[in-house]
């Protein structure tokens, strides 16, 4: 059957905008049909508590198959939103797939067992597994074109490379395809939605924004979220799209809207966005009751619209199928959904060893040896030449170099990052190439479709980023200072860090995240000097590198970049150019391993474990220490924060029995708080004295430099600390 759907599928998709078939009319309906057989289905079995959460697509049938029949499943891409059955059946989602995730089943292909009911995914369609975030998928959808429109301009880029995440990153495209981004009207009012059009509508890209416009955000009507109380209106000011408002309640009417849309992005035109209204026939969800907070006469008018009940009439009137003959189709799909729940009802559940699988990627391990050698190759007149000492900004840069002629498929785009977009004045100016100049000269060589600016919003950089590398490219974005990751925050954690696991290993995000970071600046503020490295480090499925120096900056960035998971890339600012780390140019394949920490000094009687801009202070008040009281401090520089070097710290605080952890962010809640608890735990016996730990005070960094040098840790902090810890 799926076959037969999916032929008649490419028939409509390809006859442009003339008038169904009959039989295609009946198809439409009989899909329509099949998606309400499975909601009701499953809201019995919730009622019977044999699944634990419902939402249904009742009311939204017509406006959804539409759009699937336009489309085409596994060649063009689609980001749906959780009311969409009915275009997940259409694509080729099947009722025992959709059963299978209502019971949490290990054979969910969507999430096996992570993920609520229609939250869809499947690869083979190009459904791309969507979160329960409202809006964050319009970005994805953005980036997803982009790419596509990438690879078909460099199809060499496409070349995998068994030396790194290449190898495990197939990569389709066809030149014209088009990616579907889903939402419902109460969801235009976030951000992302507007970031998802400013960026599709300026860059020309084939993206269609379906809304469907149901009136309600659970309880919230449409006047509350869009002013006017319509987005038709709100957005048709945007250049370059195709706008289509239309009868949602119709699927002949949604049908050809979609292939006009389709038509315009293939044509390569720009976006197009169909606003579709319809009604939700159902409370929000089975957590929900309508019944709370709309009237009685308002639910029944909705009622009369059920789309069903008007394509049922609609065949019958035109003589296309009798009533007999459409009881009969209906009685075999209650059935079909009926039959598709028993099965699943008795699929294998998920194992509870199975939970921690996919949290990162199960093909290159970061932390592996082999992937990261870490054995420098200085040029003979580079090495022991002072000279030729480079600083963590040179060698960071140097690293984007030579890792964007090697691999085709990086690019780089955040704020300022461009040397200039406006590339005429290249002739006559040196460039910008970001505000720390890290990212100097990169345009100028690589073009401007691999190095550009962004739109000034984190969340279009890193939503953006998801869809770039769910296509396998790699995006090496920059957020500008680490004080403004936050608009970003909501697409870190609930998208780029857990796309893999909750879908199951399916989909994946190895972006990497370049972000200044850090105080001692002298003026640097609030807005400009703070740490917060430990809120990322409590995100599974990210991985955290924090270097203190020009050479392991270098391969700590070349391992971000060849591996295939997501990494937050933290440069210290006040590194970036400081005469301490300074160091040769360690050739183009120098690469440190995640996971490995490095004594920067040896020592006795006591451990220091820290990084970042913490490690030249820690080295000096260890010299103090050691000159002054006699004590032989060991440093441990952890260089990355997530994976950490536990090893490291056991072996070193089993020969010292006495150890610090430092760092340069707030103390409480803090990095040092997770090392100092595991030391405690499990290095109990080896401890001659408690754990202590160094943070700075904990309010925010102030700008007159005498409050700064109060708030953050100093090398007299470190000192006084090691003298008291040793008098145990
Ligand atoms: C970012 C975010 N905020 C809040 C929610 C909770 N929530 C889930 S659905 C919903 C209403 C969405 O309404 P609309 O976009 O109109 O879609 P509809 O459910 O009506 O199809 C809300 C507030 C969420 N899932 N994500
Ligand atoms: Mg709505």
């Amino acid at each position: 059957m799926e076959g037969a759907i999916s032929r008649a599928r490419r028939a409509e998709a390809s006859s442009a905008s003339d008038e169904p078939s009959a039989q295609r009319l009946v198809e439409i309906y009989r899909l329509m049909f099949l998606s309400r057989a499975v909601d009701d289905r499953e809201i019995l079995l919730k009622r019977q508590q044999k699944i634990f959460f419902q939402l249904s697509a009742a009311g939204h049938e017509a406006l959804q198959v539409g759009a699937a029949l336009a489309l085409r499943p596994g060649y063009d891409w689609f980001f749906p939103y959780y009311r969409d059955r009915a275009l997940a059946l259409a694509l080729g989602v099947t009722p025992y797939d959709m059963l299978l995730q209502a019971v949490g089943a290990a054979d969910d292909p969507a999430s096996g067992g992570r993920q609520m009911p229609t939250h869809w995914s499947s690869r083979a369609l190009h459904i791309v597994s969507s979160s329960s975030s409202t809006a964050t998928q319009l970005l994805h959808a953005v980036g997803c074109a982009e790419a596509g429109r990438y690879f078909s301009r460099h199809p060499e880029a496409a070349v995998k490379d068994p030396g790194d995440y290449r190898e495990f990153r197939d990569v389709d495209f066809h030149g014209d395809e088009v990616a579907l981004a889903c939402v419902g009207e109460g969801s235009t009012s976030q951000g992302e939605f507007w970031e998802a059009l400013n960026t599709a509508s300026n860059q020309k890209l084939p993206v269609i924004f379906m809304v469907e416009d149901n009136g309600y955000a659970i309880s919230t009507p449409v006047e509350v979220n869009t002013p006017g109380g319509n987005i038709s209106r709100l957005v048709a000011n945007f250049p370059n799209f195709y706008f289509a408002e239309i009868d949602g309640n119709d699927p002949v009417a949604s049908l050809r809207a979609f292939q006009q849309a389709a038509a315009h992005c293939r044509a390569g035109r720009g976006p197009a966005l169909v606003h579709g209204h319809c009604v939700r026939l159902y409370s929000h969800s089975l957590s929900d009751d309508d019944k709370l907070y709309r009237s009685t006469t308002e639910r029944e008018a909705d009622a009369l619209c059920d789309p069903i009940a008007r394509m049922r009439a609609r065949l019958i009137a035109d003589g296309i199928q009798t009533a007999a003959e459409l009881d009969g189709m209906e009685h075999g799909l209650q059935h079909e959904a009926a039959g598709a729940a028993e099965r699943a009802l008795h699929a294998p559940l998920p194992t509870v060893e199975s939970i921690t699988t996919h949290v990162y990627s199960e093909d290159l391990d970061p932390t592996r040896v082999a992937f990261a050698t870490e054995q420098p190759e200085f040029a003979a007149e580079e090495s022991g030449n002072k000279a030729a000492a480079h600083t963590m900004a040179d060698l960071i840069n140097h690293c984007l170099t030579d890792e964007m002629r090697r691999d085709e498929r990086i690019v780089i785009y955040g704020e300022d990052v461009a040397d200039a977009s406006r590339e005429g004045a290249l002739n006559e100016v040196k460039g910008k190439g970001g505000v720390f100049k890290l990212t100097a000269g990169l345009q100028t060589e690589f073009g401007s479709d691999r190095v550009f600016n962004s739109p000034l919003a984190e969340a279009n950089i890193v939503g953006r980023a998801v869809g770039y590398a769910l296509r396998g490219m790699k995006p090496v974005v920059e957020i500008q200072f680490f004080d403004y990751i936050w608009p970003a925050m909501h697409q870190i954690r609930n998208e780029l860090a857990l796309l893999r696991w909750r879908s199951n290993g399916t989909w994946c995000a190895p972006v990497v995240m370049r972000v200044p970071i850090g105080g001692y600046l002298t003026g640097g503020s609030i807005y400009h000097s703070q740490s917060g490295e430990s809120i990322f480090t409590h995100l599974p499925g990210l991985r955290v590198v924090f270097p203190s120096n020009a050479l392991d900056a270098n391969g700590l960035l070349r391992t971000a970049i060849r591996c295939d998971d997501p990494v937050l890339f933290l440069e210290h600012k006040r590194l970036y150019r400081e005469t301490h780390g300074r160091a040769a140019y360690p050739g183009p394949e120098f690469a440190i391993p995640f996971g490995k920490a490095k004594i920067v000094r040896e020592g006795a009687h006591l451990t220091l474990v820290t990084y970042g801009a913490l490690v030249p202070r820690a080295l000096q008040a260890a010299q103090q220490a050691e000159r002054l009281h006699g004590i032989d401090v060991e440093i441990l520089d952890l260089r990355t924060l997530s994976p950490y070097d536990w090893e490291a710290i056991a072996t070193s605080v089993r020969k010292t029995n006495r150890v610090i952890v430092a760092h340069e962010d707030m103390l409480s809640w803090g990095y040092g708080a997770e090392i100092a608890a595991r030391i405690g735990d499990e290095l109990f016996d080896d401890l001659d004295a408690p754990v202590r730990r160094i943070g700075a005070m904990d309010t925010f960094v102030a700008y007159q430099p005498k409050l700064e040098d109060a708030i953050l840790p100093q090398p007299e902090t470190i000192l006084n600390a090691i003298v008291d810890l040793k008098r145990y």
